[in-house]
């Protein structure tokens, strides 16, 4: 594996460095904005401030670097502000701005289309588009209960998630979702939601590379659910092939390959929410081709534009779609869509996308530099108040001791010394560091994230 990331140029090196040098004026005035999933107050007390970005590196208003070992919010895959990417964003909002697809449309999202069928697995050839990843769970949930309703078993309508399961934000994701604090704020949710038991047992599997041999009986849980609500009224099962926000949980061996017999048993839909592992995360196109597992359903989002426009989705198998592919021609198949279904923006730079992870072999790259990046997160084994390291594909989750007095607050400290003082941006999931590169990263980038999460563990210890 070369040093280098792919695009290491000679262009990419001046354009990093004008990246660096130029500085960028930030508003007196930060109340206004109030911030998606941030602690606010503390925030504009001590701002994070980003105003530039290219390959690896984030750059401050003053030009400082900062590593940014997160692929921004586990999207920016291929990295930042690549230029293939930026080129087919500017031809785009040139040569066609916005194209409904209700009832029209354009020929990037039909060949879009087509792209993402071929990367997916097995008979997962229809893809409907959404412009986000709780776009995509919510569309995945209401797919499986039309899909019941069209079929003449509208007893269907039970969705069954997973404790510390992840699915965005609408009111489906959120219900079928397993983080309490995303969930007890908001009422009652949806009505006949399940879950099942979370996969982890720290006991069991500290420290373990990949998927950990502990865990796969837990898939019998959906057996339990069965037999206490019926068949015939569950509709769908969500989960993430790695649950990601809950900081880092691969799926047990052999667990995949369990839901998938229990629903086939039952006749029970199988939904994979790939909106973190889809386009190369694992090391594959999908999870679901590492793990040789099936699902019926798979929702994306984040790497299909690598970050760079909102864009997600949801690929059906083609007995989903035909399903509802019945009555007169001229009538609407499924009531559901965005304005900005396959917007051209995003289908132009998901195209663009694609290209480099093909040229670039982005997903064999991931998978290649999976050993090394196992090893260097484990090598923090042992440093102060480390409890647990995991590790699949180009992710790790580190879990710190709790601090005595605040949960969440070392992890807190943490994430603002990275970002202030070591120059590198981790996220902070409560006590839980995630670190999930961009797959251009290199060998020796992979070492100076270690190195200096390294440090930044000890300081906060
Ligand atoms: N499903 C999964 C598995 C996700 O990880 C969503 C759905 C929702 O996607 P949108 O695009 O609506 O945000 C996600 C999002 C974190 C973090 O905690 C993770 C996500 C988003 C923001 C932060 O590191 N995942």
């Amino acid at each position: 594996m070369a040093e280098t990331s792919p695009a290491m140029t000679k262009g990419k090196a001046m354009a990093q460095s004008s990246a660096q040098t130029k500085t960028t004026a930030v508003p007196n005035d930060l109340e206004p904005f109030w911030m998606p999933f941030t602690a606010n107050r503390s925030f504009k007390k001590r701002p994070r401030m980003i105003a530039r970005a290219k390959d690896l590196y984030y750059y401050t208003p003053e030009g400082r670097p900062v590593l940014d070992a997160c692929a921004g919010l586990w999207c920016t895959n291929a990295g930042h502000n690549r230029d293939p990417i930026v080129a087919a964003i500017q031809a785009q909002a040139a040569e066609l701005d916005f194209s409904p697809t209700f009832q029209f449309g354009h020929p990037k999202a039909f060949e879009l289309a087509s792209r993402i069928a071929a990367l997916a697995p097995g008979d997962l050839d229809h893809v409907f588009f959404t412009n986000s990843g709780s776009e995509a769970t919510d569309t995945a949930l209401k797919i499986a209960l039309a899909y019941w309703n069209v079929k003449g078993e509208g007893s269907r309508t039970r969705l069954i998630g997973r404790e510390r399961g992840y699915h965005g934000v609408g009111f489906g994701g959120t219900s079928v979702g397993g983080m309490v604090n995303n969930r007890k704020f908001f009422g009652s949710l949806l009505a006949g939601v399940d879950h099942l038991p979370m996969t982890y047992n720290r006991e069991r599997q500290a420290f373990t590379k990949g998927e950990p041999e502990w865990g796969e009986e837990r898939a019998n849980a959906l057996e339990d659910l069965v037999t206490l609500h019926g068949a015939n009224t569950i509709a769908a099962v969500i989960v993430e092939p790695m649950a990601g926000s809950t900081g880092v949980l691969p799926a047990p061996k052999g667990y995949l390959h369990r839901l998938r017999a229990i629903c086939d048993k039952h006749g029970i839909l199988l939904i994979f929410d790939e909106v973190i592992t889809g386009f190369g995360r694992l090391g594959t196109a999908f999870a679901a081709e590492r793990y040789g597992v099936i699902p019926d359903m798979i929702c994306f989002a984040k790497g299909i534009t690598s970050g760079s426009v909102p864009m997600g989705g949801v690929i059906a198998r083609k007995g989903i779609h035909d399903a509802f592919m019945k009555g007169p021609e001229h009538v609407v198949e499924l009531f559901h869509g965005y304005t900005y279904s396959a917007h051209p923006l995003a289908c132009a730079a998901g195209l663009a996308a694609l290209d480099l992870y093909r040229d670039e072999k982005l997903f064999e790259r991931a998978k290649a530099l999976e050993p090394k990046w196992a090893d260097a997160a484990m090598s923090l084994k042992g440093l102060p108040n480390v409890l647990d390291i995991r590790q699949v594909g180009l992710t790790a989750g580190i879990d710190l001791a709790s601090r005595p007095d605040f949960v969440g607050k070392r992890g807190y400290d943490a994430m603002e010394m990275a970002f202030h003082d070591v120059g590198i941006m981790v996220r902070g999931i409560g006590d839980t560091l995630a670190v999930t590169p961009p797959l251009t990263v290199s060998e020796a980038q992979i070492g100076e994230i270690f190195d200096k999460l390294g440090k930044i563990i000890k300081a906060v210890s």
